[in-house]
């Protein structure tokens, strides 16, 4: 059993500094060892590309940088469909949430019925012209959906299809995203049934909506856990998941089996407090790969 990893030190889906340490502080973590010691194989495929910041492209219609994420994202999808190849299970390190765009277009062209969870107080189902703020990590699950920019949607062929998608943690989401979700009845466990139902529901509800999919991808984006746990994230959201809560919900989707690829996304040292974020992630990661407390 082998994991690949690869970093994308991408800062330009959004507007803080500082996203693009995150793939270092994660490996710095402990990421490698962790693996290690639960018994995997790791193959290290280093960090992918990606340009500076300026000049700021501010070119096309409220879309910040469309042109450097767009050859970043084809960099990811080239890397992604080359861990696929070589048959290792693709982790992949952010950088802002952009980079889901090159990771899910690659893990389409190899998978017929792809799943996603969408862990996250984001939907990031923005499009350019409901988007609030022009920044496209609030976007990458609606390109996934084939909406917005042609630019961005054409990165990828085949896309998911919105009864395969889970959304867990949401407690930030923006009107367009409100109507989207409900006009595509897109499963969504918001901070209400986290709290109503608790997360041993949620994720039985959420690997039984998934079950016949051709594997699942579990996108994480930090900011889904509380500020408090997780203060190392550039958009963060007061009410969220705690860390037990996650390491359960890991836990519960390593023992299902249904997990084919994953990425840690949002990490911000910057504005972390002593790398706390990256090791929550590398804990996390722990429980994904299988870790068990006993
Ligand atoms: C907001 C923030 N919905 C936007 N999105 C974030 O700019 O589109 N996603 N932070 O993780
Ligand atoms: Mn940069
Ligand atoms: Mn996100
Ligand atoms: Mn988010």
């Amino acid at each position: 059993n082998t994991v690949g990893i690869v970093g994308v030190p991408m800062d330009l889906g959004q507007e803080r500094r500082g996203v693009d340490m995150g793939p270092s502080a994660i490996r710095y973590a402990g990421l490698q060892d962790r693996l290690l010691s639960l018994g995997y194989s790791v193959i290290d495929y280093g960090d992918i590309p990606v340009k500076g910041r300026s000049p700021v492209q501010i070119g096309d219609a409220n879309l910040k940088n469309l042109q450097s994420v767009v050859e970043a994202s084809l960099n990811v999808k080239e890397s992604v469909m080359k861990m696929l190849k070589d048959d290792v299970f693709p982790l992949i390190l952010g950088g802002d949430h952009s980079i889901s765009i090159g990771t899910l277009a690659a893990i389409n062209e190899k998978r017929q019925n792809v799943g996603v969870i969408w862990y996250d107080a984001h939907g990031d189902l923005n499009i350019p012209e409901t988007s609030p703020s022009g920044n496209i990590h609030g976007m990458p699950l609606a390109v996934n959906l084939n909406l917005g920019h042609s630019s961005l949607t054409s990165i990828g062929a085949h896309k998911i299809k919105p009864e395969n998608i889970v959304l867990i943690g949401a407690r930030a989401l923006d009107e367009g995203e409100k109507e989207l979700i409900q006009r595509l009845g897109i499963k969504v466990f918001t901070m209400h049934e986290i709290d109503r139902m608790g997360m041993t529901a949620v994720i039985e509800q959420t690997i039984s909506h998934l079950k016949d999919t051709d594997g699942v991808h579990l996108s994480l984006d930090l900011d889904a856990l509380d500020p408090m746990e997780c203060p190392g994230v550039g958009t963060p959201v007061r009410g969220g998941i705690t860390y037990r809560e996650s390491h359960l919900a890991m836990e519960m989707l390593a023992e299902s089996g249904l997990i084919t690829s994953a990425e840690l996304v949002e990490v911000n040292p910057i504005l972390d407090d002593r790398n706390q974020t990256a090791e929550v992630a590398v804990a996390l990661a722990g429980s994904l790969f299988g870790d068990k407390l006993l």
